[in-house]
C-alpha cells in the first residue's frame, strides 16, 4: 500500500473491521527532507503557488508537474457534477467512510450499555464533527419528541416550575465551546497498555460548541435558595434514570442547560432535546435527555454516585466525587496504529485540554522524555475546552517513543505514570491523565507502550 516516493499520501488504507486494525492514517513521507528545504517550503506553502515557485525542495512534497493526474483529463472535469441538495443534509465523502466512532470489542456486554469512541486520529483543528462525538449510554440513546419533553425544577426553590422547550428556548442563550471527556477515558490503561489506538486510549473524548441557557438564570427563575443551597441534582429522561449530584459552585459558575450543538440542535445520541454540560467536569455529571433539576443542601448518594466513579485507592478506600478532569494531552498523529511511510518531516499534531481552565502549554518530547520542546498552541485557547497543538519533526528513521506533557493556567503539569500511581495506586478506573506514550518502531509502525 505505499505510495510513490515523495507524494503526499494522507489516508491511505481502510481498515479491515476490528480490533487491530484500526485506521490506519498514514503519514506525509518527506525522504530527505532537511531543515532549509521545509523553511523554503513554508515558504511556497503560504505564498499559495507551491507549483509555479517550486524548486528541487518543493518537488519533494508534491509531485510533478507532469503528474498523469494533472496533465490527462479527469471524469470529474469532464462531467456534470451531481446537482444542488441532492443530499438536502450533508455527507462526508465517501473516501471518509473509515472514520467513524466505534465500540471497543470486547469492553462491554450490551450495545444499550456502552460506549462508542470518537476517532481522534483522524481529525483536526477542536471541533469534533457531530456525528463523530463519542457516545457513552447506560441504557441505550432514545429520540425524544421535543413537543412532548418537559423540565422540571423542583426542591429549595420558592416556585417550582416545568418547562416546555418553547419555554427554554425564550430564555437568552449562551454559546460556548467545551470538551465533555467520560471519566473513564484511558481508564482500561491504569494497568498497563491495553488497546492498541488513541480512538481507543483517549476517544472517550469529545469537544462542541454547546448552545443553551445558564442554569442559574432558570434556577433564578424559579427563586431558588442560593442562601442554603449547595446542590443540585440533575436527572436524565432514559431508562437509565442516570442522576448526578452537581455543586452549586459549578451551577453559579458555568454549567448551561443546552439544546444546541455546532450549530443545529443536539443529535439524539447526544441527549436531543435537552441536555446539562457540566463544563470539566467527568462526563458522567453532563445528564442528557435533561427532565428534572432538583435544589437541595447534601449531595444525594445515588446509585450512579455510589456504585460507579469511585477511586480505589492505594490503601483500599473509595475516593467519591471526584469529577474535574484534570489537565492531559496526547498526541494524536503520529499515534497508535499509524504508520510512518519514511524518515524525514512529520507535522506532530494533538489535543490537550484541562477542567480547571485553560492549556497554557505543551512540550513534546522526541525520546522518551528525556528532551522536551514547547508545541505550538492553535487559537482559540479557551477554558475547559481542547487545544490543538502541532510541532514539527524530523525522524531520522530510528526507534523512539512520542511524549506530550501540558500544563494548564493553574500551573498543573501532566503527571508521568509512575506519578499518578505513587498518589492513586493502580486499581483505578477513573481519571486516569498520565502522559502517554507512542513508540515508533524501524519499519514506521507505531505502537502504544507504557514509560514509567
Ligand atoms: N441520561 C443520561 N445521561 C448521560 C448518560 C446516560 O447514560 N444517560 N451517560 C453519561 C456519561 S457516563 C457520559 S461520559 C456522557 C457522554 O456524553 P455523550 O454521549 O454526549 O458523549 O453522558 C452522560 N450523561
Ligand atoms: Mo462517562
Amino acid at each position: 500500500m505505499r505510495k510513490k516516493k515523495g507524494v503526499p499520501t494522507g489516508r491511505v488504507r481502510n481498515a479491515p473491521e476490528g480490533f487491530v486494525a484500526p485506521e490506519l492514517i498514514q503519514e506525509i513521507s518527506r525522504k530527505g527532507l532537511d531543515d532549509n528545504r521545509r523553511a523554503f517550503l513554508r515558504k511556497s506553502f503560504t505564498a499559495a503557488t507551491t507549483v509555479a515557485t517550486a524548486g528541487a525542495g518543493a518537488r519533494a512534497l508534491a509531485s510533478t508537474v507532469d503528474d498523469p493526474m494533472i496533465v490527462e483529463p479527469r471524469p470529474w472535469s469532464t462531467s456534470l457534477g451531481q446537482p444542488v441538495a441532492s443530499r438536502p443534509y450533508g455527507m462526508p465523502s465517501k473516501y471518509e467512510a473509515n472514520l467513524q466512532r466505534r465500540q471497543s470489542p470486547g469492553l462491554t456486554q450490551t450495545n444499550q450499555s456502552s460506549v462508542s469512541f470518537a476517532p481522534l486520529q483522524g481529525m483536526f483543528g477542536i471541533i469534533t464533527p457531530s456525528g463523530l462525538h463519542f457516545e457513552r449510554h447506560h441504557q441505550g440513546w432514545v429520540d425524544i419528541d421535543p413537543e412532548q419533553h418537559r423540565f422540571m425544577i423542583n426542591g429549595m426553590v420558592r416556585q417550582p416550575k416545568v418547562y416546555t422547550m418553547d419555554d427554554l428556548m425564550r430564555f437568552p442563550s449562551v454559546s460556548r465551546m467545551h470538551f465533555i471527556e467520560c471519566g473513564a477515558n484511558t481508564g482500561m490503561e491504569w494497568g498497563n497498555v491495553a488497546v492498541p489506538t488513541v480512538q481507543y486510549t483517549h476517544g472517550m473524548l469529545s469537544c462542541s460548541e454547546f448552545t443553551g441557557v445558564p442554569l442559574r438564570d432558570l434556577l433564578d427563575d424559579c427563586g431558588a435558595d442560593f442562601e442554603n443551597a449547595r446542590f443540585v441534582l440533575a436527572e436524565g429522561a432514559d431508562g437509565s434514570g442516570m442522576t448526578r449530584t452537581i455543586s452549586m459552585d459549578n451551577v453559579l459558575d458555568d454549567v448551561l442547560v443546552v439544546y444546541g450543538m455546532n450549530g443545529e440542535m443536539l443529535r439524539p445520541e447526544n441527549g436531543y432535546p435537552l441536555r446539562l454540560v457540566v463544563p470539566g467536569v467527568q462526563g458522567v455529571s453532563s445528564v442528557k435527555w435533561l427532565r428534572r433539576i432538583e435544589v437541595g443542601d447534601k449531595p444525594w448518594d445515588t446509585k450512579d454516585e455510589a456504585i460507579h466513579y469511585m477511586d480505589m485507592m492505594p490503601d483500599g478506600m473509595m475516593r467519591q466525587y471526584t469529577s474535574i478532569q484534570e489537565c492531559k494531552s496526547v498526541i494524536t498523529t503520529p499515534s497508535g496504529g499509524q504508520v510512518l511511510l519514511g524518515k524525514g518531516f512529520y507535522n506532530v499534531t494533538g489535543l490537550a485540554w484541562s477542567g480547571r481552565g485553560h492549556i497554557k502549554q505543551v512540550d513534546v518530547s522526541f525520546d522518551g522524555g528525556k528532551n522536551w520542546r514547547t508545541a505550538r498552541l492553535e487559537t482559540p485557547v479557551l477554558d475547559k475546552c481542547l487545544t490543538r497543538f502541532n510541532i514539527d519533526w524530523v525522524w531520522d528513521g530510528s526507534p523512539t517513543i512520542l511524549q506530550s506533557r501540558a500544563m494548564d493556567s493553574t500551573g498543573f503539569v501532566q503527571p508521568r505514570y509512575r506519578q499518578l500511581r505513587e498518589v492513586r495506586g493502580t486499581r483505578s478506573v477513573y481519571h486516569n491523565n498520565a502522559i502517554q506514550s507512542w513508540l515508533v518502531s524501524e519499519s514506521g509502525e507505531v505502537f502504544n507502550v507504557q514509560v514509567d
